[in-house]
């Protein structure tokens, strides 16, 4: 029933696990944090033991349902102007997956009676990733990514905690990146390390998104084949998502005029004209000075 409701507010898939302590990722994100993979995103070191055991998180927690919402877009940029991450072409997605969440909670309480769950997308210590796969939802790539069989990377994962206590869905067991290395090879600045291991400080989508108004090291320069917000390359050469199919979700139909904003454009635009264009946009998060900045170490001078 859950996930026919899922399937009804546009979910792509949906999958089951139960709502238990994970023993070996907390080693995973341990030795990341160590490491300093986290660069300047603070925010990961917090709350360890909320993000390594749901049950710490929403009290009385039985099930991790998982939600998968495809944003693989239709069209693409003009060749030529500054590149922006796909997941980022419409509305933003916080939003328009909790309007989901929020509205798969009320549906499931009308169908089994008062239920406490609580729906989180990204910014919550939530391990996403990982509970899509123990969902069965697909594996985790050397990429880093949740890959799924029959459509690829392009989704954006969504969780939905809760005291109800589901039949779980089995793990997904198997891995099919196989020998491939596409994604390794391709990474400007080699942030893809052995055993799916992705160094966020190093990441693009890190420097152009989360480095807010710091400067990028200077031993990037050159790195970022034009990439302004974000970076699709490890998913653009991987092989699994030639099955990607464009999103049926409306509310990510790209702005108007998002996809042939030129340098020149982007140079010149005022605050209130970025407002205006992108008030319900991911690229919020890094504001438009954080744009002309990223741009600015693209093409200096
Ligand atoms: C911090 C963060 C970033 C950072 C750091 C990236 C990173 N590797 O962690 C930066 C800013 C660089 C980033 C970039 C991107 N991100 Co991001 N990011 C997150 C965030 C908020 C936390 C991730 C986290 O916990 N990192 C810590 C590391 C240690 O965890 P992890 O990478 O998830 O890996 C865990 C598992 O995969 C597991 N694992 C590894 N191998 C194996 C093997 C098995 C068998 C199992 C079970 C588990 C497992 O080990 C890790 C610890 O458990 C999540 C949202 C969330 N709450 O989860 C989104 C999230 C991971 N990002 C997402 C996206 C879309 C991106 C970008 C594609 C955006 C872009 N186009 O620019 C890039 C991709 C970069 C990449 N190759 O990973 C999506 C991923 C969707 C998907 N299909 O996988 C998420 C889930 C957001 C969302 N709600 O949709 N991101
Ligand atoms: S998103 Fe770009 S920079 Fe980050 S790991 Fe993938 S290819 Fe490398
Ligand atoms: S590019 Fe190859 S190695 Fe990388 S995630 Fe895709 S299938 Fe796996």
């Amino acid at each position: 029933m859950i996930k026919q409701l899922a399937s009804e507010f546009g979910f792509n898939f949906c999958g089951i696990a139960q709502a238990t302590k994970l023993e070996d990722d907390a080693r995973r994100l341990e030795l990341w944090l160590n490491k300093g993979m986290h660069g300047n995103m603070q925010y990961m070191e917090r709350y360890f033991e909320l993000r390594i055991d749901p049950r710490q998180l929403v009290p009385g927690a039985k099930s991790v349902i998982t939600l998968l919402l495809n944003y693989f877009p239709e069209n693409k940029q003009d060749a030529g102007t500054p590149k922006i991450s796909k997941y980022a072409f419409g509305k933003d997605y916080h939003e328009v997956i909790r309007e989901k969440l929020n509205k798969l909670i009320e549906s499931i309480k009308i169908n089994v009676g008062e239920i406490h769950g609580r729906g989180f997308v990204d910014s919550a210590p939530v391990l996403e990733r990982t509970w899509a796969q123990r969902s069965g939802l697909g594996w985790v790539g050397k990429n880093g990514n949740l890959i799924n069989k029959e459509n690829g990377s392009f989704f954006f994962i969504a969780t939905l905690i809760t005291d109800l206590d589901l039949e779980p869905d089995d793990p997904f067991a198997k891995d099919y990146c196989g020998t491939c290395t596409r994604c390794i090879d391709a990474c400007p600045t080699d942030a893809i390390l052995p055993g799916k291991i992705v160094d966020g400080s190093k990441c693009i989508s890190y420097f152009t998104i989360e480095l807010k108004d710091m400067l990028i090291p200077t031993e990037m320069k050159g790195k970022f084949e034009n990439w302004v917000f974000g970076c699709d390359i490890c998913q653009d050469v991987c092989p699994w998502n030639r099955f990607s199919k464009p999103t049926t979700e409306i509310e990510f139909t790209p702005i108007p005029g998002i996809l042939n904003i030129s340098t020149k454009e982007w140079e010149a635009m005022t605050e209130e004209k970025f407002k205006s264009i992108f008030k319900h946009s991911a690229l919020n998060r890094s504001k438009l000075k954080g744009i002309q900045r990223n741009l600015k170490f693209l093409h200096p001078g």
